[in-house]
């Protein structure tokens, strides 16, 4: 089988996050979710929530699905890169994205989470896409929705095609012909860290030379940025009039009117170019002039992130073969 469906924006101004409508248990429970490569625990708000942690989002409520089954004694508890986190007991139950079910995925249900998923009404959870080693739930760890689809698919492959300020794709099964242009180019994935681990073999500054030199950095579209090595973000900021690295802000900025140039980055001996507009991510409050930056140094993080800011830039399929490898057309 396949399934395909849709990621939307959650803010129409600028791309913080993209949801996918998710339906789960029986009868069917729609949940908007955030589809994210960079973690494994498929995780929702749920009715073991107390009221005061909700504010607008859906919740799923297990009791009301007949096919929903407590997955008794396991327990989750998640924190992400950026702090934020939740954890919750377990059911299984059936899930579908875009027509392509799966009859008994661990659906982990919230008890609590930080106050920036509640302050955050459109994120109603997430659906784990890193490998499964990630997988938060104990004693016994589960599979993520992908890996429990394997299987079934026709091809072991989902697919990212993400949209600057409107809505893309998410595809599992089959490689859309219609949503890329030239050829897909592959290469390896190193899964040992649970996430979509790649080699990019460069970079440029807008029309400036092409640098090779390879970075290992992760496909995350569960991040908002780019995040690379401080010398790259460096030599990005020496272009742009007026950037300074805010300590107050947490990373570059600079007046909004400033001209931005592209960035452009390898993989293999495919080139893909981040447009200026998407590296102009947004203004630090609302309606002030000075302007937050797409790509921000990886120093504090740890690791190199292609978060969304450059995978909308291009039409990425997360190949789940053995051996995993990684591909990237453009579109
Ligand atoms: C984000 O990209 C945020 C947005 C965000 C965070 C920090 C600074 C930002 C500056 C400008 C613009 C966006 C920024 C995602 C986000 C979107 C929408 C609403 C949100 C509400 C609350 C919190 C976050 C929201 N976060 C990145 C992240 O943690 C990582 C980051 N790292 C930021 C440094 N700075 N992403 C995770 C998924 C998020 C979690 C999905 C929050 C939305 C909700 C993961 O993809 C990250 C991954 C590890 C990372 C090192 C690759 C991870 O934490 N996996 C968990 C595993 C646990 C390892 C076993």
């Amino acid at each position: 089988g396949t399934g395909s469906a849709a990621a939307v924006p959650i803010n129409a101004d600028f791309d913080i996050a993209y949801v996918t409508p998710v339906t789960l248990g029986t009868p069917p429970q729609t949940l908007q979710l955030d589809f994210d490569s960079g973690s494994s625990d498929l995780w929702v708000f749920s009715s073991h929530l107390p009221t005061s942690q909700i504010r607008g989002q859906q919740i799923y409520a297990p009791n009301k699905s007949s096919t929903a089954k407590l997955l008794d004694g396991h327990s989750w508890s998640i924190t992400y890169g950026d702090g934020s986190g939740s954890r919750g007991n377990v059911y299984t139950d059936n899930v579908t994205v875009g027509g392509l079910t799966v009859g008994s995925q661990a659906i982990e249900c919230a008890q609590q989470v930080s106050s920036s998923f509640t302050t955050e009404d459109h994120i109603d959870g997430l659906v784990g896409l890193g490998f499964s080693t990630l997988n938060t739930v104990s004693p016994k760890s589960q599979l993520t929705f992908f890996d429990n689809a394997k299987s079934n698919l026709d091809s072991p492959v989902f697919t990212a095609d993400l949209k600057y300020k409107q809505a893309g794709t998410y595809d599992f099964g089959f490689i859309d012909e219609a949503k890329y242009t030239g050829e897909i180019t592959y290469v390896p994935v190193n899964s040992d860290p649970g996430y979509w681990t790649f080699p990019s073999s460069g970079y440029a500054v807008g029309s400036g030379n092409f640098t090779a030199s390879s970075i290992s950095g992760i496909a995350d579209t569960g991040t908002s940025l780019v995040y690379l090595p401080t010398a790259i973000v460096t030599a990005y900021y020496r272009q742009v009039q007026g950037a300074t690295n805010s300590r107050s802000y947490g990373g570059y900025v600079f007046p909004c009117a400033s001209t931005l140039p592209t960035f452009t980055f390898g993989v293999g001996a495919a080139r893909f170019t981040i447009p200026a507009a998407y590296l102009n991510y947004a203004p630090v409050t609302p309606g002030s002039a000075t302007c937050f930056g797409g790509l921000q140094s990886s120093s504090g993080v740890g690791i190199n992130i292609w978060g969304d800011v450059a995978l909308k830039a291009a039409f990425v399929v997360f190949n789940g073969g053995n051996p995993p490898t990684i591909g990237w057309a453009a579109k």
